[in-house]
């Protein structure tokens, strides 16, 4: 049996017998319970420390696409992802009228500024797994063709 005793902020133990005052015997079962304690604690927190070393990082995936706008046609019309996330399609106008780009599906839409002939836009939209309808919303110009896909697997 050991006998904790302190002395200034050091603690010090030291055998005693287990005949001992009966307090003492209740202070030494109290200490071996938080020692216990402390272990578990420090055990613990290595394991945090070993999984530090290998953070995985997951969530949002982002990649850029550059379509083209002609009159009246997207080039590509179809785009496919391999992962949800957040995508950015930059939108430059190659044709002679003002186009746009909007991307709509799964209760999002969003939709680039109207692109003035040889300038460029970009949408940045949070895409989910499934179809997207990728079309100009400016006048007519989906109806003469400027639409496409976009599949996210
Ligand atoms: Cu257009």
């Amino acid at each position: 049996m050991y006998r904790a005793d302190q002395t200034g902020t050091c603690v010090r133990l030291t055998p005693v017998w287990p005949a001992s005052e009966e307090g003492n015997i209740t202070f030494v079962r109290t200490f071996t319970v938080v020692a216990a304690l402390m272990s578990v604690f420090l055990v613990a927190g290595c394991g945090g420390d070993d999984n530090g070393g290998e953070e995985t990082t997951t969530g949002t995936a982002s990649q850029t696409f550059s379509i083209s706008a002609t009159d009246y046609a997207f080039t590509p019309s179809t785009v496919t992802v391999d992962a949800p996330g957040t995508y950015t399609f930059d939108l430059t106008n190659d044709g002679a009228t003002d186009h746009a780009i909007e991307i709509e599906g799964q209760g999002s839409e969003e939709r680039s500024d109207t692109v003035s002939p040889g300038d460029s836009a970009s949408v940045t939209i949070d895409l989910q797994s499934g179809t997207y309808e990728m079309y100009c919303p400016i006048d007519g110009h989906r109806a003469q063709g400027m639409e496409g896909e976009v599949t996210v697997s």
